[in-house]
């Protein structure tokens, strides 16, 4: 987790914001939550076009602190999350963050936000390459 978030923090002013890329987002949205809860999940459908498979290693926010990936699985009869410190995107696929499965994790809101609001993040992929991808807080 720790040489991720210092690679991309290296990587910061040579990020690349890529149109041409062939990973496309859609359908991004946060759950609204009572202010007082410090997190929220993200979720969105991410596809990839292209022939090969792409890595996200690392989100940010201007809107929160930290945003992370995770999975939500069952262990023991208990729901339990796990960080994923990068999310591979198969060539000519697509994957679904969603509630109950993988999303973000929108930690500490740095502003107030309300329903109809967007959040922007930007993904940061291995190649370090860079895109701006926006969420809409839904109630
Ligand atoms: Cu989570």
């Amino acid at each position: 987790m720790f040489k991720y978030f210092f690679l991309a923090i290296l990587w910061l002013p040579s990020l690349v914001i890529a149109d041409s890329t062939l990973v496309s987002f859609s359908n991004g949205w946060i759950k609204q939550l009572p202010p007082v809860v410090p997190m929220r999940a993200g979720y969105m459908q991410i596809e990839n076009t292209g022939e090969k498979e792409q890595t996200i290693i690392a989100i940010q926010s201007e809107q929160f602190e930290r945003v992370e990936m995770h999975e939500t699985k069952m262990s023991d009869g208990m729901m339990q999350m796990e960080e994923l410190y990068n999310l591979v995107i198969p060539a000519k696929s697509s994957v679904e963050l969603k509630p109950g499965g993988k999303h973000l994790m929108l930690i500490t809101p740095t502003v107030s936000l309300e329903v109809g609001d967007t959040v922007d993040i930007t993904v940061t992929f291995s190649d370090e390459t860079a895109q701006r991808v926006q969420l809409k807080i839904k109630p």
